[in-house]
């Protein structure tokens, strides 16, 4: 396998500017015709067509209609002999493939009987010969034809212009989709479906219909995902002025999806996971991950489908955007300035959980990658995730109007292009001229091209005398693979200053006219910065970075009263929760590196446990944000503080302190319990579903507490609540309650659970996974997790199912997973190689499960990488893991 380098760009040799295919469809061999209009690029140097195939059985190629000349180069059909000059040519290639043999879910496969594709980045190539590229569009005439009574349904991108019968119980359908599009985005889809429709009327007057397409039985799950496209539709109108393009939009779901969904267009294809939900089988998290994927599916439709990336490179160009969007859209639906702040600390906690490792260690690379092995691999946290958060700088830097405009442009000037993260950049800075992002632009382009999380060190100096604050302010940035040194970036930092009885402070620079109040952004270029703040009447406490303006690590040496000051007063709630995450951290991150017994000292003081009483009991802050306050920073996020990882102490200290919180604060747990636990009527909505998160998590303090005394009665209630639940948030909170704990009463209700909903196959992935990512109590998991695998209804070929127990336990439970035994490790390497051979690109997934090996205490560090070395001396690996583990080793 060999790396491919953006710089190596060049266009494609040729142009198709049309495609009919022509589908035979079955199980086992499926035929497939492909006729193309092909004509040759004029800016580009005669040369031969190169066409991308894999697992395909060639039949017959013909050029204008007779038989031709070709060679294979690898998995490339070569045609040498084609007509010169600039006029167009007909090129049909006739080729079989075996769907049903097809376990990487890549290209055309069988689940449940029907029939899916998946071709972004690479899949196109597994169903025909093509030039599998973003950036050669094409107009698509496709027909199906299949069995009519094992495949009643049969769909692809755009219209259904013509169906019918054929002879033999087949039948047809043909569908024209009116836009040009890459391969990447083709879809089709044929099996035994039934439709959720919905017809709307857009803004601008069009006639849409919507359709939710689902296996029978499933119908009752539908109504949450076509309301959320609903949504999706009036929001992408409302807010950046862009209708949907097509008269029918569907969504179809199958339970076997390597990624969460995918927009091709006109015709999504979800992984059941984001589509299926009702209260009986759905948890709060679920409602809300459908809302923002749908969302998210549905807004690729502009960023991503009418401007597509000019090649993979490129992917954040429509990720990250339509990421960003994805989390405007469900921002500006939780509509509360509290609920808003919910979701941007969620997503925030997910950057630093999972990306922040991601960028500091082996894989780390920057929001535009300069190379690849393997482009699957590359559907990462950082493009995805801190792609959207270098899209929300520039929406900082520009305004929220002056963004709007900036996207307004992007449209105008590319519109049914293949363009690059430079078009964008370029595109929202001219349509601000004035701003400071059109400014700094080339600068502000580092965001795409270094890797790493910048640090901001901050440190402040007042002067009582002068009645001056001076904040100094200093950035760097580590090094990555192949990036030694970075230069500055420019952060965004909005700031606001309080005095020390909580009252924001006026803000006034030297050569300011006059104060300002609340928050100002102040955008830091250089390596060090500082700012003198004028007429400050007392030492301020500064609120650095509100709403996390900019994807860094803030280090101030912060006291714990100032914390205390911003957790109970600063205007800005992130950094409310901020506040009270760094006072957890600074607990932990002490007693992790003691050597203190965790049984005879306490983590936790009275000043911590007295801020917390005093958020939980107040009444002001709504149940979802005490919820985040009161959830401790994660195993992983403790982790990447230190620079030696012992797995099993972060573990000790976190469970003592949870054990502590518990019990130092039962009489609030009660009260909360008591005042959450009943939320009407289910509605999915950010209030309740806050509340019944602030209910789940006392409810398991309560359990955990009672395991520390030997009551019984929270337990008790617990069983009882699992028993009695009205929908599944509160009955699987009631279960994890047990769970967690560590109680006997799990046994029998995980047995009960299994029961009530062995045909449902998300709630089963629900099942599997909360055992294997349960606290470890001496060892115990890793051997469940092997029982769990040996169920009958685990199987390793199902994407969903697979990650439910081994990634559950390998990737999200680090302190079962790092054994001092090795044994976690051993576990993991057998898996990795195991789906290897199934399912490349969810074994590549897995085997980042140990990026950061290199940090761990002995003998984990020894154990992880003979383990990973294990894996790698495998000599038939695919590119996927193998570029993975290989840079893990580096
Ligand atoms: N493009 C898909 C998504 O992120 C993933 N392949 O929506
Ligand atoms: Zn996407």
């Amino acid at each position: 396998a060999t790396a491919i380098h953006r710089a190596d760009y060049t266009a494609p040799a040729y142009w198709i500017d049309t495609v009919e295919l022509v589908f035979d469809l079955d199980p086992a061999k499926t035929r497939v015709l492909n006729k193309m209009r092909l004509r040759r690029n004029g800016d580009v140097a005669p040369q031969a067509l190169r066409l991308d195939g894999e697992e395909l059985n060639l039949a017959r190629v013909l050029v204008n209609g007779q038989g031709t000349s070709f060679k294979m180069d690898g998995n490339q059909l070569v045609l040498e002999n084609l007509p010169e000059g600039p006029d167009a040519f007909d090129l049909e290639i006739f080729t079989t493939c075996n769907p049903a043999k097809n376990t990487k879910l890549m290209g055309l496969y069988v689940s449940n009987d029907s029939f899916f594709t998946q071709c972004e980045a690479e899949g196109f190539r597994r169903i025909t010969y093509f030039l599998d590229r973003p950036d050669v569009m094409a107009s698509y005439t496709v027909t199906l034809r299949a069995d009519k009574a094992k495949y009643p349904v049969l769909l692809s991108n755009g219209n259904l212009v013509e169906e019918g019968e054929l002879e033999d119980g087949r039948h047809f359908a043909k569908w024209v989709d009116p836009h040009k599009k890459p391969c990447y985005l083709f879809a089709l889809v044929a099996g035994q479906l039934v439709a959720r429709e919905q017809r709307i009327r857009s803004r601008a007057g069009k006639d849409h219909l919507l359709q939710v397409f689902v296996r029978p039985g499933d119908l009752d799950k539908t109504e949450h995902a076509m309301n959320s496209l609903m949504a999706s539709v009036a929001w992408d109108e409302a807010r950046f002025g862009l209708p949907l393009d097509l008269e029918r939009f569907m969504i179809v779901a199958t339970s076997d999806f390597n990624m969460g969904a995918m927009e091709n267009k006109g015709l999504n294809i979800f992984n059941t996971k984001y589509v299926l939900a009702n209260q009986a089988t759905a948890t709060d998290a679920d409602f809300s991950n459908i809302e923002s994927v749908v969302g998210h599916e549905y807004f690729h439709n502009w960023t991503g489908n009418r401007v597509t990336c000019q090649d993979w490179f490129q992917l954040s160009l429509k990720e990250g955007l339509t990421v960003f969007r994805d989390q405007e859209f469900s921002q500006d639906l939780a509509g509360s300035p509290s609920a808003r702040a919910v979701k941007r600390i969620e997503d925030v906690r997910v950057l630093r959980t999972a990306q922040f490792p991601e960028d500091a260690g082996p894989m780390a690379h920057p929001v535009r990658p300069d190379s690849y092995i393997e482009i699957n691999n590359f559907y990462t946290v950082t493009i995805y995730e801190k792609g959207a958060e270098v899209v929300r700088m520039m929406q900082t830097l520009v305004g929220r109007d002056g963004f709007a405009q900036g996207m307004k442009l992007y449209f105008e000037r590319h519109d049914g292009q293949a363009v690059t993260c430079d078009d964008f950049a370029q595109a929202i800075a001219d349509a601000n001229p004035q701003s400071d992002l059109a400014r700094l632009l080339p600068q502000f382009k580092r965001w795409y091209s270094q890797a790493g999380t910048p640090r901001l060190h901050a440190s402040g100096q007042y002067d009582a005398a002068a009645r001056t604050y001076t904040l100094s302010l200093t950035q760097s940035c580590a090094p990555t693979p192949g990036q030694a040194l970075k230069d500055p970036f420019v952060i965004p930092v909005n700031l606001g200053l309080l005095d020390a009885q909580g009252q924001a402070l006026p803000l006034q620079l030297a050569h300011w006219a006059q104060a300002e109040t609340g928050t100002r952004t102040f955008v830091l270029t250089e390596a060090s910065e500082t700012l003198t703040f004028v007429n400050v009447d007392s030492a301020p406490v500064p609120s650095i970075l509100r709403d996390f303006s900019a994807p860094v690590v803030l280090d101030y040496a912060y006291t714990d009263t100032e914390l205390l000051t911003l957790l109970a007063h600063d205007s800005d709630p992130f950094n409310r929760w901020e506040a009270g995450q760094r006072l957890a951290l600074a607990r932990a991150l002490k007693a992790i590196q003691g050597d203190s017994d965790l049984a005879q000292t306490p983590v936790l003081d009275d000043a911590y446990l007295d801020a917390m009483r005093q958020v939980l009991a107040d009444p002001t802050l709504d149940a979802a944000f005490k919820e985040l306050v009161l959830t401790l920073p994660s195993e992983t996020y403790l982790a990447e503080q230190l620079d030696v990882v012992d797995p099993q102490r972060i573990h000790a200290v976190r469970e003592a302190m949870r054990e502590q919180l518990a019990t130092a604060l039962q009489t609030q747990w009660q009260q909360a319990w008591e005042d959450n636990r009943d939320t009407g009527g289910y509605r999915p909505d950010p209030v309740s579903s806050g509340r019944r998160a602030l209910a789940g998590l006392a409810l398991t303090q309560l359990c955990v507490a009672a395991r520390r005394s030997g009551d019984t009665v929270w337990p008790g209630k617990a069983f009882q609540r699992f028993k009695d639940a009205a929908n599944m948030t509160d009955r699987f909170n009631a279960l994890s309650a047990l769970v967690i704990s560590g109680h006997e009463l799990a046994a029998p209700a995980l047995s009960r659970f299994h029961a009530l909903f062995k045909n449902e196959a998300l709630v089963i992935d629900k099942w599997f996974s909360l055992q294997a990512g349960a606290p470890d109590h001496g060892g115990h998991v890793l051997p469940a997790v092997r029982q769990l695998m040996t169920h009958p209804d685990f199987n390793l070929r199902n994407p969903n199912r697979a990650r439910s127990v081994i990634f559950s336990y390998c990737s999200a439970n680090p302190g079962a997973f790092h054994r001092s035994d090795a044994a976690g490790y051993v576990f993991w390497a057998d898996r990795v190689i195991e789906l290897d051979a199934i399912n490349p690109q969810v074994a590549a997934r897995l085997a980042r499960a140990l990026d950061r090996w290199k940090k761990l205490a002995e003998p984990y560090r020894s154990a992880a990488r003979e383990a990973i070395a294990r894996v790698a001396a495998k000599a038939d690996l695919s590119n996927d893991v193998r570029e993975v583990v290989t840079r893990a080793l580096a």
